[in-house]
């Protein structure tokens, strides 16, 4: 029988009080009387979490007893934003919390407030592993997160004089929200070299030694469900010398600066996230970090199945592990190496359970952002896994050639080594190789990977091993927390918040489309939270945006194939069409905020060159007597997790607008949609879904398809194409030097020119521009507007990371949920 949370419920206000003033006047040695909202947050988040740290005890208690089958999400990059807010809804204690500290003299939005972003992702890849987190815990999986702790996030980004300055993000001057375990450390090695022994019973073995040594060191953070007691485990590794705390011995010589440099070098490690949102860098101490982590987290894993005496034979039944994307596949030669050279299985035996264990997420089909490892830097740093990826890779190979003989083209294509200068490592292909399942996570992107990249891998493991699992979002943060008007809005009409916990209950609010009060509320709720959009625009940039202006957003990482640039050349275009009108014709225009966000990969020039573009266009245009509130330009500084929670739900229209074939799935589209603002997309990722759920007289699609796509890039290489008039005019006019001088921009018109164009943005910006047209014409229709919105919402239920979650425990990991035991 399921209970209702009730170890991180406070009994009364009284009860959160008390524990409220004790952690502010003992923990944090502050007085009541000076107590600031700083320290309100501090104090309510230590009260909190002291009641999260008894589910969480037992969860785990339970689950160890219990001893099912338990799923790792292995991620670089967790994108946890904000915790306060979210654990109190889980636990369901916002409102004790909320007058209790009212009474005190605070405002628990303030409170909220305050709390610093855990950012430790860049973007789709790292949110959509704490998403799944929030299912797992919500779904009372057995599961446990394994990333590392980064003492720096993600950049934080400052606009100065219109350019992304990046300032580093030191988040953990106060994290009540992890738990260090100093008791619980590994030591990970690396370099050395390889020797061949014979052990005991005379046999040839391999042995790894003569290495550097640094030790991971484990951070707990809970993750609560919500609506259940259970509380699932996040674990972070973070690195630090082996030897103690710095070399005695060069210290007592006087060499202060070497007695240092093994311990720095060993924080190394786990110091900063790579800023790299698909591009892969190749950079030694990127693979130190995934090698580190990847290390520790399999120590970890095998001691607690090893404490279970279980023979290996059940560790697949007892154990799955999913890596997000390639940056954990070195787990799959690690294990190896545990089963063959530590535990002292046979190679096939070993092997046998390691692909039954893994399953990979592909994310991406870029081909910049696709991981290689040259062989030489992989022989320096681990020189016993390169000779198990050798042999891995030697008896694929030989499975192919029994398969397919004398296909010599086939086993230059999937093998594992690429024969370039030098030689590297496809990490895609080992992940495939050593996983039993590998997914999209769109379905036009699982599709894509089977007839493109990965399409030769078909042939040999045949269409089984590829699956698709469309990528979903939490409705608990993504609507109910950064919405909660609107939540309660959808709750009164459906009788209950059960939607979120199964969404396609959402479906219920069809029948409301047509009740005039509950559409004026539903309106009346986006204009709010419009207003308080607007509010923070005009508090940290100064420029004042009218409210009932259709606020158009478009907020993700910024990169080329995301074609911000053709946002920004859209809203010239928009700007060079008021110029030419007259103060007649001026007054039947539907006035526009269009609000950009995002950050750049710091050493990505273009990405930055779009930015300033945006920002030279908001100069202009927002200084424009002529234009007024017709048109106003916005960058939101910083875009991160808790910025999204303030931006998604005012948006009217926002823009998923990538080359077709480019964007795996996009999860922010599955965010706006179901907060009631509408999209304009083009026919990739996941929108295609959206379109199918809510159908397509309610999104704005446009565009080249992606099977098209090979066709016109082919023709621009060929000189075959003339740029867009329109857009050839929006280039004349920076050119002219309309938004500062022109070479500013002159690689970003260049990338766009005749000849170029790989993201398509010429092909694409006719119908762009008339589609927006048609977003002008549907927003004046009001009740038809709201009707499209509603109806959006009620079939979003497909999208929550539960129905994902769900498809991955049946389909991949064979995972049962485990009933919790109510606490006495
Ligand atoms: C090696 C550098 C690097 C770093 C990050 C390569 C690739 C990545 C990620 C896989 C990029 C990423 O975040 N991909 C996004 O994943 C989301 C979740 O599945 C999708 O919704 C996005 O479409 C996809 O771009």
């Amino acid at each position: 029988m399921w209970r209702k949370f009730e170890a991180g419920e406070f009994k009364s206000k009284e009860e959160f009080q008390k524990e409220f003033v004790r952690h502010v006047e003992t923990t944090l040695a502050r007085s009541m009387y000076n107590c600031d909202d700083v320290g309100a947050y501090s104090g309510t988040a230590l009260a909190l979490r002291d009641r999260l740290i008894v589910a969480w005890n037992h969860t785990q208690q339970q689950q160890t007893f219990r001893d099912q089958k338990r799923v790792y999400y292995l991620s670089l990059e967790f994108l946890m934003g904000r915790t306060l807010d979210n654990a109190m809804l889980n636990c369901g204690v916002k409102d004790v919390v909320r007058s209790g500290i009212g009474e005190l003299g605070f405002r628990i939005e303030d409170a909220i407030d305050q709390e610093r972003d855990a950012a430790l992702g860049n973007g789709g890849l790292g949110r959509l592993a704490a998403c799944f987190l929030d299912s797992l815990a919500t779904l009372n999986f057995p599961a446990w997160g394994y990333g590392l702790r980064y003492k720096y996030g993600i950049f934080k980004q400052e606009i100065v004089d219109g350019y992304q300055v990046e300032v580093p993000d030191y988040w953990l001057d106060f994290n009540p929200w992890e738990f260090p375990r100093h008791d619980i450390s590994v030591d990970i090695m690396f370099y050395g070299g390889v020797r061949e022994k014979l052990d005991e019973n005379g046999k040839r073995v391999k042995v790894w030694e003569g290495g550097e040594i640094v030790q991971a060191i484990a951070f707990d953070v809970p993750i609560p469900g919500y609506d259940t007691a259970n509380c699932n485990n996040l674990r972070l590794w973070s690195s630090k010398a082996a030897n103690g705390e710095f070399d005695f011995q060069k210290f007592n010589a006087g060499d202060y600066d070497n007695a240092m440099s093994s311990q720095q070098r060993a924080e190394t490690i786990s110091a900063v996230l790579y800023p790299n949102d698909n591009i892969d860098s190749g950079k030694e101490l990127r693979l130190k970090q995934q090698y580190f982590w990847v290390a520790a987290s399999l120590y970890d894993i095998v001691r607690r199945f090893k404490k279970t005496h279980r023979p290996w034979s059940e560790f697949p039944d007892q154990v799955a592990i999913q890596l997000n994307d390639t940056h954990p596949t070195l787990a799959i030669p690690e294990l190896q190496r545990i089963l063959v050279d530590i535990e002292k299985l046979d190679w096939d035996t070993a092997w046998d359970i390691v692909t039954r264990v893994f399953s990979y997420t592909n994310h991406t089909v870029l081909p910049e952002a696709l991981e290689k490892w040259s062989v030489p830097l992989l022989q320096h740093l681990l020189p016993r896994h390169l000779q198990i990826i050798y042999d891995i890779n030697l008896f694929f190979l030989q499975s192919v050639e029994k398969k397919f003989p004398k296909d010599r083209e086939l086993l230059s294509a999937v093998s594992i080594i690429e024969e370039s200068q030098p030689q590297c490592i496809r990490m895609a292909y080992l992940a495939i190789i050593g996983s039993h399942k590998v997914n999209g996570v769109a379905e036009l992107h699982s599709d894509l990977i089977k007839t493109t990249i990965f399409k030769d891998f078909v042939r040999v493991f045949g269409p089984d091993r590829f699956t698709n699992v469309t990528n979903g979002i939490t409705p608990r943060r993504w609507l109910h927390q950064c919405n909660p008007k609107l939540s309660d809005h959808i709750a009164h009409a459906l009788g209950g918040y059960d939607f979120l916990k199964d969404t396609s209950l959402l479906k219920g609010l069809e029948k409301w489309a047509d009740d005039s009060a509950f559409v004026d509320e539903w309106m009346d709720i986006k204009l709010a939270n419009k207003v308080r959009l607007a509010r923070f625009i005009k508090d940290t940039t100064g420029i004042a945006v009218n409210p009932h202006a259709l606020f158009d957003i478009q907020v993700k990482r910024i990169h080329e194939y995301k074609r911000q640039q053709m946002n920004i050349f859209g809203v010239i275009h928009r700007y060079l069409s008021l110029k030419k009108m007259s103060p007649e014709e001026r007054k039947s225009v539907v006035p526009r905020v269009s609000i950009f966000g995002g950050k750049a990969a710091p050493g990505y020039w273009m990405a930055k060159t779009i930015i300033r573009l945006i920002t030279a266009v908001g100069d202009v245009v927002n200084n424009d007597p002529e234009i007024g509130d017709l048109l106003k330009v916005i960058f939101i500084e910083d875009y991160n997790v808790s910025k999204a929670e303030l931006i998604v739900p005012a948006s009217d229209i926002s823009e998923h607008i990538s080359t077709a074939g480019t964007e795996a799935s996009g999860t922010s589209n599955m965010k706006f949609v179901i907060n009631g603002g509408l999209i304009i997309g083009t026919c990739d990722g996941a929108n295609i879904e959206i379109t199918r759920e809510i159908g397509e007289e309610n999104i704005f699609l446009f565009g080249a398809l992606a099977e098209s796509v090979e066709e016109l890039r082919f023709a621009h290489r060929y000189g075959k194409t003339e740029m867009d008039p329109l857009l050839k005019e929006v280039c004349d006019s920076i050119e002219a030097g309309t938004f500062g001088d022109a070479s500013t921009f002159s690689s970003l018109l260049h990338s766009v020119a005749e000849g170029g164009d790989y993201y398509l943005v010429s092909d694409d910006f006719g119908s762009y521009i008339k589609t927006h047209a048609l977003v002008d014409e549907a927003f004046v229709k009001k009740d038809e507007w709201a009707r499209s919105s509603i109806i959006s919402v009620a079939n979003m239920g497909f999208f929550s990371a539960d129905r994902a979650i769900l498809e991955y425990a049946e389909t991949i990991w064979n995972l049962e949920p485990l009933p919790l035991e109510a606490l006495d």
